[in-house]
């Protein structure tokens, strides 16, 4: 045997195929590799099958070599069908799907070992040798005919299964199906070539094409690669997020949920796949949701998203976004703008808001309301002896006492200085006296006590009535309260004025 450069090539394309052979091996927890480590192993058989072929001296000789070949090549489109389906993720066959599509290589394999059935594929072989490589012809029988209608049948299949998924999918998934196309047409091309230009002494450049169609091939695999990467990237970010991340289906049974959901719902821990739980149905009717974690209120927003599938509501995606920072962010605002800061009771604003409201609203009409305007008496006094931080906490000792007690309905705010409005909801006009003084001798016989000294104080107040029925008007009882907490000043101080009109 000459040795020349068709043989160097030759071993480079075995030695192809075994680095594809190591490559699918090293990758094999990769779902497209199952497949690829029998198609690289059936490249290689044929690669170093054709290799012992033309290096054979004798026919005895090439004939092994063809041999080694026919146990690769016929299950090597078989292979890489089933390759590219894994590519796509579509369902594996079923048991009866293998049989069926391995029946006829599996036959070809075995009969072409010996003869008389290597009679089937083919009628005659000869021998040649141009004095640079040996060359076995074969005169192809019926079953070569078959084999290669039904590995064109593949070839069809293949490229029609990666068609299907490039019209729907990503435009790197487009990329991954031009490189299987083109290492898919490689040898195609070549074996029509092959087969149409018929001589005798001529290379058979199949399982050279089939070595040079790994590279797209590899190409193919390398994308893969990095589609994978995807849901595994989704999967991570998923775990770590700190939102409640939970997937059930379509009917909120449990499906899946990450380290988050599981910490807020250890019952989640113990939920398998499928179950029925009580606790994932109840995000089916809420949108928002407050738990009670370590003596903390916590609040969530609840986002449902429907998983659609080739537009079909598989499942849902619940999301629970913890928002208690924006909530008490926002309740902040709200009772700085609402509340006065040292007395804990409304401010002005909000107050007269409050009382327009209920004094104007449709029911309000049913109500009586009074209006007490309460004024500290020579509260001045206390500031000057006592210093501005006492006159601060009697201050809100006062508002304390008068919050403590109103009703439910009752509220209180502050007018200004150390004035404070109040309007009660439904005294008896009989009572209304009595009900104020009670507050106002209450306030008299209470002694505030402030570092070393008791502060003893009083307040005068002025307090309006508007009776049930009657067309009650915030500006008016105001007003007249007014007048009624003047009357109590010029009056002497301590004690309670009723306006009477
Ligand atoms: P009168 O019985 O006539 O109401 O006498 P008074 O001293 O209470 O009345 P005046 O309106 O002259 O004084 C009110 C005082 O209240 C003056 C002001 O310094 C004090 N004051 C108002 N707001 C505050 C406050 O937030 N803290 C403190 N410590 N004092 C306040
Ligand atoms: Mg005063
Ligand atoms: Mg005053």
């Amino acid at each position: 045997m000459t040795f020349n450069i068709f043989i160097f090539f030759m071993i480079a394309a075995t030695a192809a195929s075994v680095l594809l052979v190591i490559y699918a091996i090293a990758n094999h927890n990769s779902k497209w590799a199952f497949f690829l480590i029998y198609s690289s192993i059936c490249t290689f058989l044929y690669t170093v099958g054709y290799l012992l072929e033309i290096t054979s001296p004798t026919l005895e000789a090439a004939f092994i070599g063809i041999r080694v070949q026919k146990m690769g090549s016929p299950l090597l489109v078989v292979f890489n069908y089933l390759f590219i389906r894994d590519i796509y993720e579509e369902k594996r066959l079923s048991f009866y799907g293998y049989c069926l599509l391995f029946a006829l290589p599996v036959f070809n394999m075995f009969t072409i070992q010996a003869f008389p059935l290597v009679r089937l594929h083919y009628t005659d072989i000869e021998y040649f040798f141009n004095g640079y490589f040996a060359n076995c012809q074969g005169f192809a029988g019926p079953m070569s005919y078959i084999a290669n209608l039904y590995n064109f049948f593949l070839v069809s299949l293949s490229i029609y299964r990666i068609l299907k998924h490039t019209r729907i999918e990503s435009k790197l998934r487009k990329r991954q199906s031009i490189y299987l196309i083109i290492s898919i047409m490689i040898p195609l091309f070549v074996n029509i070539y092959h087969t149409l230009s018929y001589s005798y002494i001529r290379l058979d450049l199949n399982p050279f094409a089939v070595s040079i169609s790994l590279i797209p091939l590899i190409y193919s695999v390398q994308i893969q690669n990095l589609l994978n990467v995807i849901p595994i990237a989704r999967d991570q970010v998923i775990e770590s997020m700190e939102d409640a991340f939970i997937v059930c289906g379509k009917d909120y049974s449990f499906l899946d949920a990450n380290s988050a959901a599981k910490r807020l719902f250890p019952e989640l821990n113990t939920l398998v796949p499928g179950e029925i739980s009580e606790q994932v149905k109840r995000f089916k009717e809420e949108s928002q949701l407050s738990l009670q974690i370590d003596d903390e209120m916590r609040f969530y927003k609840i986002t449902q998203t429907n998983i659609e599938q080739k537009r079909k509501n598989n499942g849902i995606c619940i999301v629970l976004h913890d928002i208690t920072e924006k909530e008490n962010q926002l309740k902040e605002l709200y009772d700085k703008a609402t509340f006065d800061h040292l007395m804990h009771i409304y401010n002005r604003a909000a107050f007269f808001e409050l009382a327009d409201f209920k004094l104007n609203s449709g029911e309000g009409k049913m109500h009586s309301y009074t209006m007490l305007m309460i004024d500290l008496d020579n509260f001045k006094l206390v500031n000057d002896t006592y210093g501005h931080s006492c006159g601060d906490a009697v201050l809100e000792t006062i508002a304390v006492m008068i919050k403590g007690h109103l009703r439910k309905n009752d509220i209180a705010g502050r007018y200004g200085g150390e004035e404070i409005i109040v309007l009660l909801e439904d005294i008896l006009a009989n009572n209304v006296f009595s009900v104020v003084e009670k507050l106002r001798t209450i306030i008299e016989n209470t002694t505030i006590p402030y570092q070393d000294n008791e502060i003893k104080i009083t307040v005068s107040i002025g307090a309006a009535y508007s009776p049930a029925g009657s067309i009650h008007s915030l500006e008016n009882i105001l007003n007249q309260a007014d007048t009624a907490l003047y009357k109590a000043k010029n009056s002497g101080r301590n004690r309670t004025c009723l306006y009477k009109g």
